[in-house]
């Protein structure tokens, strides 16, 4: 079994270059640089960092096919950079797209002209847009859920943010003549399974969202091309939806009329039908019992401390975080230093849209020996906030649990 340790060792631990100085800081809390305690037995003793070519040392999760979280110390800033942003994939065949062959087709029975685009189509033909937005996996912090459920055991971080950079969506379906019968827009990748009867990676998502003017075909992330990782050479970015339907090395977009039956809108990414806060609505995809997971939970983290850091009695120290939500915006954070009795307003950071990353800080002053525990409450602005317990639903979504850290007052 190979440990963190046995990694740093065998790297002389030189490729921590970017989250060396904060782990070897916190060198007493190394195991929580791998993920939260909840995790199953078992799953941080055997993480290690590993770097996928062109990225950082990420926590490997699996490596066929490719899934990697980023360390929580990256979430420190507002963007995550491109380097240590989380990788997730379903299917093993990745091929590396080359930009000069790529090609974009748009299509489908809704559609009056078929268009075909190359990447210089998509990036001087339409109007180029430049949002800031967190791409979160449905099932981060799954490997939090108790009891336990399968998937991909997620810690904090199988989510980032970044500025997504391209034309928009809907500009591109009306170029092709979107009909009014349109339903769903369908989006296929590059990408695929390794045994022809595993089910190819193709996500609808209601013509409304298609159309909103949030909603992308990116070919940029924060500045620069976006990683092989991360879809290069384009992706679709739906600000405010989990990550699920921003569909990466995408090569075809398919205006269709009738409910899109494939397995992963239809059997996965599912949730309970009236258990969450949701506002925003599948309903061509929607049964008795489940509905497609649409918008993120709003949600905070606890992004500078970890369990069992020891901090000194009449030392006042800051806390820092980030809060997000759907795209209704962050409207306060709360912070409790007394494990949830007393509640007070943390400082919100620089406001990037309402669909980032909402950074926040807070000034603690531990004033007795003992243990600390440190809480933090985000609310949005539509006036949901986060739960004190777990909503359990079978694939694990929608985590937003408020988070406790527990630090050693001496
Ligand atoms: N082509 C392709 N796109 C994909 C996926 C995939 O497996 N293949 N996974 C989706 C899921 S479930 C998530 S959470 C996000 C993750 O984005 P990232 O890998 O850039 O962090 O990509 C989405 N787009
Ligand atoms: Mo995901």
């Amino acid at each position: 079994m190979s440990s963190r340790r046995d990694f740093l060792k065998a790297t002389g631990g030189l490729v921590l270059a970017s989250g060396g100085s904060w782990m070897a800081s916190h060198a007493h809390g190394a195991d929580a640089t791998m993920g939260p305690a909840e995790l199953p037995e078992g799953t941080l003793s055997s993480s290690i960092l590993e770097a996928l070519p062109g990225k950082v040392p990420l926590i490997k999760k699996s490596w066929r096919p490719p899934n990697y979280e980023t360390p929580i110390s990256y979430f420190n800033e507002e963007f995550t950079p491109n380097n240590a942003f989380y990788v997730r994939y379903h299917l093993s065949n990745i091929p590396e797209v080359a930009a000069a062959s790529w090609r974009l087709k748009i299509g489908g029975e809704a559609v009056a002209t078929p268009l075909e685009l190359t990447l210089d189509n998509l990036k001087t033909n339409y109007e180029q847009v430049e949002i800031a937005a967190v791409n979160q996996c449905s099932g981060n912090r799954r490997g939090m859920f108790l009891p336990h459920v399968s998937g991909v055991e997620w810690g904090l971080g199988a989510m980032g943010n970044a500025k997504w950079k391209g034309a928009r969506l809907k500009d591109v379906l009306n170029k092709a003549g979107l009909k009014k019968e349109a339903l769903e827009i369908v989006f296929d990748g590059a990408d695929s399974g390794t045994f022809p009867a595993t089910p190819d990676f193709v996500k609808s998502i209601p013509v409304w969202k298609a159309l909103d003017e949030n909603t992308l075909i990116a070919w940029q992330m924060n500045g620069d091309a976006l990683p092989h990782w991360n879809g290069f050479p384009a992706r679709i970015v739906v600000p405010g939806w989990t990550g699920t339907y921003w569909m990466k090395h995408v090569t075809s977009i398919n205006a269709v009329t009738k409910a899109f039956d494939g397995f992963w809108v239809k059997s996965a990414y599912r949730i309970p039908r009236g258990k969450f806060p949701i506002v925003d609505r599948f309903i061509s995809q929607e049964t008795d019992v489940n509905t497609p997971i649409t918008e993120i939970v709003v949600n905070s983290l606890i992004t500078n401390i970890v369990n069992g850091q020891k901090v000194g009695v009449g030392q006042p120290f800051e806390i820092k975080g980030i809060a997000w939500d759907g795209g209704y915006g962050i409207a306060r954070v709360e912070v409790s230093t007394d494990g949830g009795q007393w509640w007070r307003a943390a400082t919100l950071g620089q406001d990037y849209g309402r669909f980032s990353f909402r950074q926040w800080t807070f000034i603690a002053n531990p004033t007795e020996r003992g243990t600390m525990t440190v809480m933090a409450k985000a609310t949005n602005r539509a006036g949901a906030t986060q739960t004190f317990e777990l909503i359990a639903n079978p694939a694990g979504y929608h985590h937003n649990v408020v988070q406790r850290v527990s630090l050693s007052v001496a």
